[in-house]
């Protein structure tokens, strides 16, 4: 209900709208109304009450409420379910935890994490309010080794949902998003499977969008979508986000088609003509990078031999520096 008289609320555009027609459109009571309002006022909504007017909202929090998320959200599958934390350890791990009996397109997000994970179990800084900590479920029919597309779908969508918002970035394959040579966002997918059937796929997507002050350990590769100059509201990128995310994925799911993902993946490229270093555990090798496949692997030349890498396990360096 509380949603139902929000969304009456905010699709009034910062007009009034009386108690007697919530009430009438809701068929509730007026009280019933004035409960409900209190209780949206008490989660940082600013609203206005007048007599014989009625209520009006002034400002809304700059949280990352699950009626916020869902307000004219241009998705048809991800995110008819949002569910909001004010803490969490892991975004990711609380969507494997219910992944199973969850839709598909459930996004949970948290205002900040107390666990982040990267990869391999690095650490992931996720202060309170400073940026976008969130995963998606999602229950594709495809198979196992073809899960790592995902992260190209995340990396792609990422790039342009913010290049929507006049914000220009690239993928340092597999899973990072830079800007000016710094990482800007991260991605984790994680997979529940069999052998031959996936059960669920849990994308994360963290995203540092008002941090200035990042922590020693990560300070020299890390920057935010303030700190290169945009000003711009966790919510607009997260919407942009999460519908480019839905286009590219239904594409790939329903039509089999990865083009246009792999085109954004190519063209938005930190990595593609550069010398690099590939990582895998102890391993350190140099190699160039020549190309992205239409499925989505890391072509390299190394002693004049083609390979390609598939994201998993490795990760890459400039050869220089960070990228
Ligand atoms: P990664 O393993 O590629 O990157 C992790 C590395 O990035 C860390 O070792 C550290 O050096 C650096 N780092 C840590 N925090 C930040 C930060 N805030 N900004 C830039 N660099 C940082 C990348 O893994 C995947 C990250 C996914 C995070 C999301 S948030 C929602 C979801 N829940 C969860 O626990 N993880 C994902």
């Amino acid at each position: 209900m509380r949603e139902k008289i929000l969304n009456i609320l905010l699709d009034k555009n910062k007009e009034f709208v009386s108690g007697e027609e919530i009430s009438e459109r809701l068929g509730i009571t007026r009280s019933a109304v004035w409960k409900h309002i209190k209780n949206i006022k008490q989660q940082g909504y600013e609203i206005e009450s007048v007599t014989k007017k009625g209520y009006k909202i002034v400002k809304c929090p700059d949280l990352l409420t699950t009626e916020i998320v869902k307000y004219n959200l241009n998705t048809n599958l991800l995110g008819k379910e949002v569910i909001y934390c004010d803490t969490i350890g892991s975004t990711n791990d609380y969507a494997k935890e219910i992944a199973k009996n969850a839709k598909e397109g459930t996004i949970i997000i948290s205002e900040e994490q107390t666990k982040g994970r990267g990869r391999m179990g690095r650490y992931w800084h996720s202060i309170k309010g400073d940026g976008i900590w969130m995963s998606i479920i999602l229950k594709p029919n495809i198979y196992p080794h073809e899960a790592p597309f995902i992260t190209q779908i995340a990396g792609a969508s990422i790039v342009s949902g913010l290049k929507k918002l006049g914000v220009n970035s690239l993928i340092k394959w597999p899973n990072d998003i830079i800007i000016n040579n710094k990482k800007v966002s991260g991605i984790l997918t994680e997979l529940g499977a069999e052998i031959d059937r996936i059960n669920y796929i849990v994308v994360g997507m963290g995203m540092n969008v008002k941090t200035i002050d990042f922590p020693e350990n990560v300070k020299e590769l890390a920057t935010s979508i303030k700190k290169e100059g945009h000003n711009l509201k966790r919510i607009d990128i997260l919407k942009s986000i999460i519908e480019e995310f839905e286009h590219l994925y239904l594409k790939y799911i329903q039509d089999k088609d990865k083009s246009e993902c792999i085109k954004i993946c190519r063209e938005n490229s930190a990595v593609i003509g550069k010398n690099i270093y590939i990582l895998k555990g102890e391993e350190k090798r140099k190699a160039k990078c020549v190309d992205i496949t239409e499925e989505g692997n890391l072509v390299i030349i190394n002693n004049n031999i083609k390979e390609e890498l598939i994201s998993g396990e490795v990760s890459i360096r400039g050869d220089k520096d960070y990228v």
